[in-house]
């Protein structure tokens, strides 16, 4: 067994380095060797979950005769069992005689095996995924004239195709400050799992996708039923690409899995520059210009909303839609809506102050905007918090505390 294990092993490595190389998925090996290598090798590379597949049985002794009976040979991933159904070809029948010739070898055992007797003759027995050498043997007799023979199958190597055991319990996509995406995942468990590759795309079509880790990333968690954290930082993202990622965890019996892990523009958040005022003594009832500046590293068409606040009362907001739609607001904190704010003359309040747009202007990265402020009193007195918040399209969100003033009669 341990010399099966070591050419899973083997074949996984392999299956890894043609990844990298990135051909189409799914990738699984063309034809897996058998050892020891015969002339008349009936290879399998696939043994489907469920699915029967037929194979010949020979004439014992001559792997030129395919005749006297065939199989079906059934896997069960869940089960790990075998199932192998026996039907004499016409004209034969099975020899009920001597049942202890009925067998089937799995790596030159015979496994403990359930048999169901009649026409055909039925074996269920465990078969553990990973491949294996199988060998069918059984006698049939000639219904015209008391011939008998055994009927083998050469050198079958199967490999149950199961879907490998991970299970992804998370993932996460950041971008990181400069270029770059960090991905994060986490399994559930890893039962067969050696390790994983990242793949990246432009379009959300997988097998357009190349694996961006240059080595497997393996596991540390292999046949483990407890899951990990993985973390990995993908440093060859270009700023301002839209990527879809998927996870594709390498099976040890060959077979991988892939997980889709959606998309992320990488990105930069935007910044608040400045704001003109910060400190000083602010009558009520006065209108007082507040001059704020924004920016995104990624262009300040990026931003989707910029918000000046003084303290939690007012709050006034430059909004953005995709299309370019401008529209500024004003915040009311006792009915939580906003209202439409024009340029001059047009004035907007909330039942803490008045608040208009004097000015805006782009230039560059940077978004300027003037306001101007009026504070209703006695309610606003005191000292008050100037914030600015921002968030760009992709979502990327910075609050900032500019400074405290005083709001005075
Ligand atoms: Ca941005």
């Amino acid at each position: 067994m341990k010399r099966y294990k070591w050419l899973n092993l083997v074949l996984a490595a392999i299956l890894v380095f043609v990844g990298v190389l990135g051909t189409a998925l799914p990738v699984a090996a063309e034809e897996i060797a058998c050892e020891p290598v015969c002339p008349a090798c009936v290879t399998f590379t696939d043994l489907p979950d469920g699915v029967p597949i037929p194979i010949p049985l020979y004439q014992a002794g001559r792997p030129d005769k395919p005749i006297l009976a065939t199989a079906e040979l059934t896997y069960s991933c869940s089960a790990q069992t075998l199932t192998v159904k026996v039907t004499p070809k016409p004209g034969w029948m099975l020899d009920l005689f001597d049942p202890s010739e009925v067998w089937v070898k799995v790596d030159g055992v015979k496994p403990p095996t359930t048999y169901s007797w009649g026409y055909t003759v039925t074996m269920v027995l465990p078969m553990t995924k990973g491949s294996h050498l199988v060998d069918i043997h059984v006698n049939v007799l000639s219904l015209f004239g008391g011939n008998w023979e055994t009927a083998a199958a050469y050198c079958l190597c199967l490999r149950p195709s199961c879907p490998t055991s991970v299970e992804l319990a998370g993932f996460k996509l950041t971008p990181l400050p400069d270029n770059g995406v960090l991905v994060g995942w986490e399994t559930g468990n890893e039962i067969d799992n050696l390790g994983f590759n990242i793949r990246r795309g432009t379009t959300n079509v997988v097998e357009d996708a190349i694996v961006v880790n240059a080595e497997m990333i393996e596991s540390q968690a292999f046949g483990s039923m407890v899951g990990m954290s993985y973390r990995y930082e993908d440093l060859t993202a270009i700023h301002g690409q839209k990527y879809w990622y998927w996870l594709e965890d390498i099976g040890a019996d060959g077979f991988n899995g892939i997980h889709p892990m959606g998309w992320i523009r990488v990105d930069l958040p935007p910044v608040n520059v400045s704001i003109e005022p910060t400190s000083g003594d602010f009558k009520t009832w006065t209108w007082h210009e507040f001059v704020v500046e924004f920016q995104d590293p990624d262009g300040w068409q990026d931003i989707k909303y910029a918000d000046l606040r003084i303290g939690e009362k007012i709050i006034v907001r430059y909004r953005r839609t995709p299309l370019g739609v401008t529209r500024f607001l004003l915040w009311n904190p006792d009915t939580s809506k906003w209202a439409s704010l024009a340029g001059d003359p047009l004035t907007r309040q909330n039942p803490y102050g008045y608040a208009r747009v004097a000015g805006i202007s782009q230039e560059g990265e940077t978004l300027r905007i003037t306001y101007q402020l009026k504070f209703k009193g006695p309610v606003m007195l005191g000292a008050r918090l100037i914030s600015l918040q921002a968030m760009d399209f992709p979502g990327m969100r910075v609050t900032s505390e500019m400074g405290s003033i005083n709001i005075v009669r």
